[in-house]
């Protein structure tokens, strides 16, 4: 399949592709969780929903392997470093119990994807304690098992955990597309230069298109399994 991309068309074949969605979890998307704790306004991530909605809805029927992420840690903040627990002077601390529960801790309700995004059995759920969803995850060895060579990407926010984990799947070897409109930042400014430092230097870190081209090479495939 060949997608309407920047900085020029993605090439990709469903059975060797995995859509892969950053962290599209209650505390960063719904009021009084993390994304708010740090001072963010959480309106502004909500927007993206609806796409990543059709987009995970067209994938799924053609029977694409999805991965939804989420920053979790342990509830004993075993694998939560103190340097990443002091930084950023928030309101609540990863850890600290606010409305919907421990902050970025496995299993707390404000932990759990949003319902619109909810994983269905046969998907893989990554927790991962650190911005990238690769670092100390199973993610990469359950990606070769898969024989996935080129991956999808959508979530929050961009210049944080997609932008780190795109990066991470560049480095080892995986081909990276992002949909623009299916990944948002709490600093517009912030998406805007994060998509274009990707997409630069002939795709130093991946590529970049809208879902609509996206949607639309897929509704002509032939399903994957
Ligand atoms: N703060 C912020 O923009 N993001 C994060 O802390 N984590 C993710 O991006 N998921």
């Amino acid at each position: 399949m060949n997608i309407d991309a920047q900085p020029f068309p993605f090439e990709f074949e469903l059975a060797r592709t995995a859509l892969v969605i950053i962290d599209m979890q209650r505390d960063f998307i719904e009021p009084g969780g993390f994304g708010q704790s740090l001072g963010n306004d959480v309106s502004l991530l909500a927007a993206i929903v609806p796409a990543c909605q059709r987009v995970l809805g067209a994938w799924r029927e053609a029977g694409g392997l999805v991965v939804h992420t989420r920053e979790a840690h342990n509830a004993d903040l075993s694998d939560c470093p103190p340097a990443k627990r002091n930084r950023g002077n928030p309101t609540l601390r990863i850890g600290d119990t606010g409305p919907m529960g421990r902050i970025l801790v496995a299993g707390e309700p404000g932990n759990q994807i949003i319902a619109q995004l909810a994983p269905v059995p046969g998907e893989i759920v990554i927790d991962k304690p650190g911005k990238g969803a690769f670092y100390a995850t199973p993610l990469h060895n359950l990606m070769q098992q898969a024989g996935i060579t080129h991956l999808v990407f959508m979530g929050v926010t961009t210049e944080v955990c997609v932008q780190t984990s795109m990066r991470e799947a560049n480095d080892r070897g995986f081909d990276c597309l992002l949909l623009e409109d299916c990944t948002e930042s709490y600093f517009p400014a912030f998406k805007a230069s994060a998509v274009e430092m990707m997409r630069a230097q002939g795709a130093i870190v991946g590529w970049t298109a809208m879902s609509d081209s996206f949607l639309q090479v897929l509704a002509m495939s032939q399903p994957a399994r």
